[in-house]
Order: structure tokens, then sequence, then C-alpha cells
């Protein structure tokens, strides 16, 4: 399906000029809502009521300030490095130095190509169809390169400062707040959308497992935390539509009809600062633009279900695969966040450490160290959950 505007190729130029009275108005919406701030929590560690309720009113949060400048320093030095060990293609083997690319060593590839400004997935089939709608795809520029990087996987194995960011004390009691002690967590990926190039997330809903549930409620896939490494604007951020995630599985083709374009009415560009991350309902109506901007974003998510979501759930994960969960796998992926939580603790002595209930009295199996590293850390996205 196409959506309702694709008459024709536009430049990424024209894109602009279509989408500036949107942006201002999003941005209007945006500033308007009561749901951005620091991350507070009380003498017990618990997060703030108003916090909390924030979130499950909008289904998005924005939390201030929470990377400081010299950790937000050491995760841009790792995305460029990781982005510089890259093949030079999607099918090649060697980076631009002609090194071996980075990746050969892993089960699973660290890195998601497409086209500069397209969309990948929007009105097809692809990720259970969960993306109903293209999005329009301006024309890239002529002189600029066949293929952009768009995703990075597998993050903790990736990038030690991401390991470290995964054990931060105060987005961790964020998990707790919204999923309970007992939070698993599911996947750790970098989106990138570079100025002019960086492709469209055509509106979607990322759950696609309980919505027929008997006992379905507003948090049922779970929330992912979206560490912006830079502003992340209305060009180039992901917008959500605040409160979808309370209405079970939203007709998107129909709200993209009744907009009369892609533009989906009352949704709001996710605005901030670097160092900032948000909290975004999984089932939340969201979705992101061509980057027709001229602004890089770069994007670090880290996933987290509600124990009670995945234990001894059975479904089929984004390309179509049969799988069941039990609580051996979950024990074996949430060491990920003890070990962080040592990672973080080695880098940041004096900062308090979080405690992940489950695995408390386990803290010598899960140090960060290079034992760990190789038998844990490695490889652990193959452990990925999917709901
Ligand atoms: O960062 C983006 O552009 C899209 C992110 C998204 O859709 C997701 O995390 O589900």
């Amino acid at each position: 399906m196409t959506n309702s505007e694709t008459s024709g190729p536009i430049s990424a130029l024209e894109h602009s000029e279509t989408m500036a009275a949107y942006i201002r108005q999003g941005e209007q919406r945006a500033h308007a809502l009561s749901n951005r701030g620091p991350i507070k929590l009380d003498g017990s560690g618990n997060l703030d009521a108003a916090i909390l309720e924030a979130y499950w009113r909008h289904g998005f949060y924005v939390f201030e300030n929470v990377i400081g400048e010299e950790e937000l320093a050491e995760l841009r030095a790792d995305v460029a490095r990781v982005l510089a060990g890259a093949p030079t293609a999607p099918d090649g083997g060697y980076d631009a130095q002609g090194n071996p690319a980075i990746g050969g060593e892993f089960a699973l590839p660290p890195y998601g190509w497409a086209k500069p400004l397209s969309d990948p997935l929007g009105g097809t089939s692809k990720n259970k169809g969960r993306h109903p709608v293209k999005m329009q795809d301006p024309t890239p520029p002529a002189d600029g390169p066949d293929w952009t990087i768009e995703r990075l996987r597998g993050n903790l194995q990736l990038m030690e400062s991401c390991v470290r960011l995964y054990g931060h004390p105060g987005l961790l009691a964020v998990a707790a707040a919204v999923n309970g002690d007992d939070f698993v967590p599911y996947n750790e990926v970098v989106f990138i959308k570079e100025p002019g190039l960086g492709p469209s997330v055509a509106w979607h809903q990322d759950g696609t497992t309980h919505w027929d549930a008997p006992d379905w409620d507003q948090g049922a896939h779970g929330f992912n935390f979206m560490a912006q490494l830079y502003p992340s604007t209305a060009g180039n951020g992901v917008w959500v539509l605040p409160g979808s995630h309370k209405l079970g599985k939203v007709d998107i083709k129909k709200l993209v009809a009744d907009s009369g374009s892609e533009r989906i009415e009352g949704a709001v560009p996710l605005l901030c600062q670097a160092g900032d991350v948000f909290i975004t309902n999984r089932q939340a109506v969201h979705g992101s633009f061509a980057n027709s901007s001229p602004d890089r974003r770069v994007t670090l998510n880290e996933g987290f279900f509600p124990r009670n979501r995945v234990l001894d759930v059975s479904t089929s994960k984004l390309d179509g695969t049969a799988v069941s969960y039990d609580a051996e796998q979950i024990q074996e992926r949430s060491r990920l966040i003890a070990v962080a939580t040592d990672a973080r603790r080695q880098r940041f002595p004096d900062e308090a450490q979080y405690r992940y209930r489950p695995l408390i009295g386990q803290e010598d199996d899960n140090r960060w160290n290079a034992e760990t590293r190789e038998t844990l850390v490695k490889d652990y996205n193959i452990k990925d959950f999917y709901i």
C-alpha cells in the first residue's frame, strides 16, 4: 500500500518543506505535555509517582540530563569506532582502511543497512506486517552513498560504554517502577539517522504477541529506553501518538487515511538534548520520517519487558520464527543486567550501584571481567526476546 500523497518522486528539500508546518505544530504540542525532567527517586530508590503517572498517561517521558559529558564522549567515541570498522558495503568483509570489518567474530551481523532516505518496511509484510503504511521516500542526493548504516545490533558486545550505560542506576530504577522489580531485558540496538540520508521507520506499534490476551493492559509489551547521543529533533526524531498505548491494536492505515497524509494528526516529536533519555511504551503508535533535516541522530535503545509477559510464552520473532521462553533463558539473558551494574561500578565507583532483585546473591557469578566478556557477553543477543 502507498500513502495518499506518493504521487511522484520528491526531493529531500521538498520533503522538508512538506514537513515544516507539521513540525511547528508538533513541537508546540510536545512542549505542552508535562512529561519531561530529570529522573527523580525517593529515599528508597523508587521513582517519583508524578513521573510514573505522566509516563502512563502519555506513553512516553523525556528524562533530562541522564548522561554526563564524560560518559557521552565515551559513547560517541565507541559508536564512531564501530562505524569506522564497518564493511564498506552490506556484503563486504573489509572496512575502509582494508582491515577485516567488525562483526566477523559474532553470530549475528551487527550492521543494518538501508538505501538513503528510503522506507524499507512500510507497506510490506516484513516484521510480521506491523508497519502497514509506506512513508514518503525522497530521492537521495545523486552524489551520495548507495547505502547508509541505519542500525547497529548487539550494543553490549560491540561497545563497553553501552554496557556501563546499561547498568545506570536511575534508568534501572525506572525499569523496575514500570515493569516490576523482576523486569526482563530483551534487546539493545542503535538507530542512526544520518542527515539527508537516514531512512524512515514507518508508523507501527512494536508488540505483536499479547494484543488479544484476556489480561492485556497498557504495559503488556514493555518499553524502550532511547538514549540520545545528539539532540533529537522533529526532523530526525521519533514521533509518538500520545496515549495510543492504551488503545489496543490501532488501525494505522485508517489514522493515515483520516489525516490525509503520513503526517498523523495529533502525533508529537520526541524532542531532547544530547544526554537525555526517552522512555517509550512499545504499544504507542510511533515512527520516524526520512531524515531530510541537516541534523544527525544516534539513539541507543535498551528494551525491557514485564516478566509475566515473557515467562512460558510462545510466540514468533519478527522474522516469523516460532519461539518459547522459559525461566532458564530469562535467567541467562538477565545476567547482562548484573554484569552491567558491575561494569558501571568499576568505572564510576562513587555512584550508588543498582541491585537487580532477581540476581541478588549471584554477584560473584556476574562480574564484568575477561571471562564474562567471552562466555556471557559475546553473542549474548542470540538470546534476545521478542514479544
Ligand atoms: O529510532 C527510530 O527511528 C525508530 C525507533 C523505533 O521505531 C523503535 O525503537 O521501535
